[in-house]
This record gives C-alpha cells, sequence and structure tokens, in this order.
C-alpha cells in the first residue's frame, strides 16, 4: 500500500457544495455488510437520501430523534442506512441541510487508514534519513543520530558516572516534540505488538513501503523494531534498572529534526520506566521467537533484559520520576515532558502478566497482588493494568497450564467492562460509547475514543459477540466524522481534517500538508495551552491550531490504538452485522 496516497477527493469547490456542516459521518466510508450510521445536528428534516456522485437517490430512509441529547443539550436526528449494502461512491442529502462529504461503501474500505496509522510511525523515525522512495514529499535528513548521549547527574552510579557518554540510536519521537520517554514508548510499542499477536496472518497483509519493507517479516514488525532496538539501550547494563527518558534540557523550538542540535541526556532510573520496559521485552520476546531465521537472538536477548528489569524493579519498587524534586538537586535543568506517576501497583501488574504469559513462570504472578480492586481502568501512559489482563485472557495456554485461578473472574470482568462500555451508548446523540460521558473528552480524548474500541475488540475475540464490534466501529466513525465538531481526526483521511497539528517536523518542512495518518488529541475543554476553543461544551472544544497542544498535538500513545482498532476491524469486517 502506498500510504502516502491521500483519500482527500474534496477541492475547496467540492466542499462548498458537498459537506454540509450539519451532516456528520465517517468521511472515508463503511463497510457494505455494517451499520452505517449519520448525524444531522442542524435540528430539522423528516427524510434523507444515499445518492450517487451525480445525485441519483439510492435509497431513501427516515430520519429519527436521538434519545438522549448531545452535551449542548440538543437532540440530534439519525440517518440509518445499514440496510444499503451496494459497492460505490455515495453522498448522503437531506432536504434543507445540504450534502454530505463523499464517502464509500466498500469491502476493505479503512484499509488506507490503517496502513496510514502505522507508517506515521516511520515518519516518526529518529536516527534516520527518510527517503522521497519511502516518504515521498515529505522526506527529510536524517535528525538526532543519539550516538552521544551523556548520562545526567541523577542518573549517574559507579559504574556510569555523570558525564559518560553512551548508544542510544533510532526509536520514535513521541509527540509534537523529539525526545523519547520510554513510560509513552512502552505502551505503544505493547499496542503495536498486540496488533501483530491479535491477528497475525492479517498483518501480514499489511504492507507500509518502509526501508525495511520486502524482508522476511511483516511491516508492523519492522516498524516496532525501529522503537524495540533504542529501548534496548535504554537499559544499564550493569544494573538492569532503565533510563526513564532521553532528551533534551528544553524542548526545542519548531525547527526540522536535523537543524534541532541541543545536547542529549539519558535521566534518572525509575520503577515506572523499568517495568514498562520488562513487560515490552517479555512480550516482545514472545513474538519475536517466532522468527528465530530472521532474528538470531532477538527474543532470548529481549526475555534476558525483560528478566533483568523486573529484578531491578523487585529491588526499587518505589522509583517514582519527580522531575521538579530532581531539578532542585541536579543541572542541567530538565524540562520536557515528565510522564511522572507515583502508583506503581499496575505497571508491575502488567509486567507479572507479559512475564508470566511468554515464560509459563506463575512466579511473577504470585509475586503481586493481580486483582487489587474490581477496576477495569482504561490504559494510559500512566495506568497500563488492563494491558496486563489482555495479555493474560488471550494467552490461555499458558495460564491454563499453570492452573491460574484468576482466570475465569478475569474474563468475566474484561465482559462485564465491556457491557458498561456499550450499555446505553445507542441513546447518545452520535450512538457511541465516546459520547455517553463528559469525563471521556479530557486530555487525548480520541485516544479514549480509540482504546475503548480496543477493549471492546478484546471483549469479542473472547465472545465473538457481535455488538462489541459494532461499537467498536461506532467509536472509530466517530474518530472519523461522526462527532461534536465534523473532524476527521486522523490527518490525510477524511475531508476536513487537520492542517495544523502541533507537530514539529509538519510545521517546519515547508509543505502545507500536515504528515499523514496522525492523530491528534481532540475535544478537551481544559485549554491546559491557553489557546480558547471555540466552544467549551466537551465534544465540541477543539481548535486545529499549531499552538493547541492540549487539543492538537500528535503522540506516539495515541497512534496505536488507533492503529489496533482500524486494523483489527479491516481484519474482522466481514464479522460486522448490519
Ligand atoms: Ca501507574
Ligand atoms: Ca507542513
Amino acid at each position: 500500500m502506498a500510504s502516502i496516497c491521500f483519500t482527500v477527493t474534496s477541492t475547496a469547490q467540492q466542499i462548498a457544495e458537498n459537506g454540509a456542516p450539519g451532516i456528520r459521518l465517517n468521511q472515508i466510508g463503511y463497510y457494505p455488510g455494517a451499520p452505517k450510521i449519520a448525524v444531522i445536528v442542524a435540528g430539522h428534516g423528516t427524510v434523507f437520501y444515499v445518492q450517487t456522485p451525480e445525485k441519483k437517490t439510492v435509497f431513501t430512509g427516515a430520519l429519527k430523534w436521538s434519545v438522549k441529547p448531545d452535551f449542548a443539550g440538543n437532540k440530534t436526528l439519525i440517518a440509518d442506512f445499514s440496510s444499503y449494502q451496494k459497492t460505490g461512491k455515495y453522498l448522503l442529502f437531506v432536504p434543507g441541510v445540504g450534502y454530505s462529504y463523499p464517502f464509500e461503501i466498500r469491502p476493505f474500505v479503512l484499509k488506507g487508514v490503517a496502513g496510514a496509522s502505522i507508517k506515521a510511525y516511520y515518519f516518526m523515525r529518529a536516527s534516520i534519513q527518510l527517503r522521497k522512495k519511502y516518504a515521498g514529499k515529505w522526506s527529510r535528513a536524517e535528525g538526532h543520530p543519539d550516538t552521544s548521549v551523556i548520562v545526567h547527574p541523577s542518573a549517574a552510579t559507579d559504574k556510569r558516572p555523570a558525564g559518560t557518554v553512551i548508544s542510544s540510536p533510532r526509536g520514535w519521537y513521541d509527540a509534537g516534540d523529539y525526545n523519547k520517554y520510554i513510560v509513552n514508548s512502552g505502551i505503544s510499542t505493547s499496542t503495536l505488538l498486540s496488533l501483530y499477536e491479535d491477528f497475525p496472518a492479517y498483518m501480514k497483509t499489511v504492507k507500509l513501503n518502509i526501508p525495511e519493507s520486502g524482508n522476511n517479516l511483516p511491516d508492523v514488525l519492522n516498524e516496532v523494531l525501529w522503537n524495540l532496538r533504542w529501548m534496548l539501550t535504554m537499559q544499564d547494563p550493569n544494573d538492569g534498572g532503565v533510563y526513564h527518558k532521553l532528551t533534551n534540557a528544553a524542548f526545542d523550538k519548531f525547527e526540522m529534526p536535523d537543524n534541532a542540535t541541543a545536547p542529549r541526556y539519558v535521566v534518572q532510573k525509575g520503577t515506572a520506566a523499568t517495568l514498562d520496559f520488562a513487560a515490552v521485552m517479555a512480550q516482545a520476546s514472545r513474538i519475536f521467537g517466532k522468527f528465530p531465521k530472521e532474528l538470531p537472538g532477538l527474543a532470548d536477548s529481549c526475555i534476558k533484559a525483560a528478566n533483568k528489569a523486573w529484578n531491578w524493579a523487585a529491588a526499587n519498587p518505589n522509583v517514582a520520576y519527580d522531575q521538579e524534586a530532581m531539578n532542585q538537586t541536579f543541572s542541567p535543568k530538565i524540562t520536557t515532558g515528565s510522564y511522572g506517576d507515583r502508583n506503581f501497583n499496575d505497571e508491575f501488574i502488567w509486567a507479572a502478566c507479559e512475564l508470566s504469559a511468554t515464560t509459563g513462570e506463575e512466579r511473577f504472578i504470585t509475586a503481586i497482588n493481580l486483582m487489587p480492586d474490581e477496576k477495569m481502568p482504561l490504559p494510559t501512559w500512566n495506568q497500563v493494568r488492563l494491558l496486563g489482563y489482555y495479555t493474560l485472557i488471550k494467552n490461555i495456554r499458558t495460564a491454563h497450564d499453570n492452573g491460574l485461578k484468576e482466570l475465569p473472574e478475569l474474563k468475566k470482568r474484561l465482559l462485564a467492562f465491556a457491557d458498561s462500555l456499550i450499555g446505553g451508548a445507542n441513546e447518545t446523540a452520535y450512538e457511541t460509547v465516546m459520547n455517553k460521558s463528559a469525563r471521556n473528552f479530557n486530555w487525548g480524548s480520541n485516544s479514549v475514543a480509540a482504546n475503548q474500541g480496543v477493549a471492546l475488540i478484546q471483549a469479542y475475540q473472547l465472545s465473538n459477540d457481535p455488538r462489541y464490534l459494532q461499537f467498536a466501529l461506532a467509536n472509530l466513525d466517530y474518530i472519523l466524522g461522526r462527532n461534536g465538531t465534523g473532524y476527521s481526526y486522523v490527518t490525510g483521511y477524511g475531508s476536513k481534517t487537520p492542517m495544523h497539528p502541533h507537530h514539529r517536523p509538519s510545521s517546519s518542512d515547508g509543505i502545507a500538508e500536515p504528515i499523514p495518518g496522525l492523530l491528534v488529541g481532540g475535544p478537551n475543554p481544559g485549554m491546559q495551552d491557553h489557546i480558547k476553543v471555540p466552544s467549551i461544551v466537551p465534544d465540541e472544544a477543539y481548535i486545529d491550531d499549531e499552538r493547541a497542544y492540549a487539543v492538537n498535538e500528535i503522540a506516539i500513545n495515541w497512534n496505536a490504538p488507533l492503529a489496533y482498532l482500524v486494523n483489527a476491524l479491516e481484519a474482522l469486517q466481514s464479522k460486522l452485522k448490519p
């Protein structure tokens, strides 16, 4: 797949004609056998038409009022054309409201955005030139070789005193900035590994046009390796502890990565980074162990690194990364993203689950409190417990072999959690799980929508209940335009997409279109960046402004659940019911 091919089809003129702001739908399209919903927020109308681009009507339907109002207090009108299943290009027409953006109905309709959501990581690579052959018009010079990285005084040990120079190349830039953070890399890398682990046959068909394409590895694993090999360098070989991040002292200005040449440091080791590293390395060992010819020795290196990290964390179970406290003692002061976390119970759970699933050894799980309470918190960079549960549940063979007594309860809780997500979703103004609660609209809200979708896919895999798939797809529709702003929040995919993400290369490269396949943070009324959003209604609190990092930044931990969700749905599309 040439992921640099846009599906953007609207010229300015077409947008004037098509793309009535009151019609909100998935701006890319629908699978023939799947649910097809559009939402009309203009507040009037009784009938809608599905039409060809030549304005020939192929389907007529009645609009129905949403059961509940949106967050602004207004009911919406729902257009359900699920029963229309014929492949083609279409518009939705609502008299008095107008024509929608164009969309398609066909199998594999989301393959382009699915590939692009992973290809986005190639564009985030440090330490490599992006050649035109792979990057198209977004080709650029190599940034941040990271072969001479300074051990910061906060990370000094006898064997690696402050000022020691280490080599720590590769990896993905984290977000809008050029730093590399283990905590956020951990959840992102694991989510992409899980995508392969859960859908290996489908993921072998996903071609990304990256430099490694054509070797015997699936491209998603080729891309993961770019970051995994960096992560391995972040472990101190002397004691097994893992540095929290590789960073400048302060954020770079908005410039291309090859112009950003400030000194780079590895900083203090911490329990969260070390356990996240252990979890990812254990999972990577399980997956790359299936490719011994292509990657001789890698699986062994990964599980050794994971064990060593686990041992460090067991001996140092409560070392927080407290940047403010660190800056009172050491210089230079470090002011980049802190990713600080004070509760490591969930990191212990995740690492224990991955280590147990890979090694078959129960001791990791007996060393921890696997279910400290009834909660099933949605994964975020500082709360990773559910990632461990997902792994235990799907690696049932290992768990059964060990007679893991908690497994039936974990399965029950996952399905109960999925039921709690979908309960009442049909009554919301957009008929999605995401629109059930204003609390979903925090910093990085689009990753909440994506991670809800991932949880529902996990529940589907466990139960084969198609309702979970249906609502996973509805949340993807949310991300692609069926929402309170009418944006498709993935750069380059849809008719109305973000043009000004908070992302240094997209801002500095002189190319009008942002780098494609990136999921922006999305609606968040918090305005932590002090950029005024046009509305503080939770699902409308968004602005396409480069300065607005609280709604319009991009990040590897947001793209990963999008990549999982959209690729999983491509793999499972034939299981969807209208
Ligand atoms: Ca935590
Ligand atoms: Ca640009």
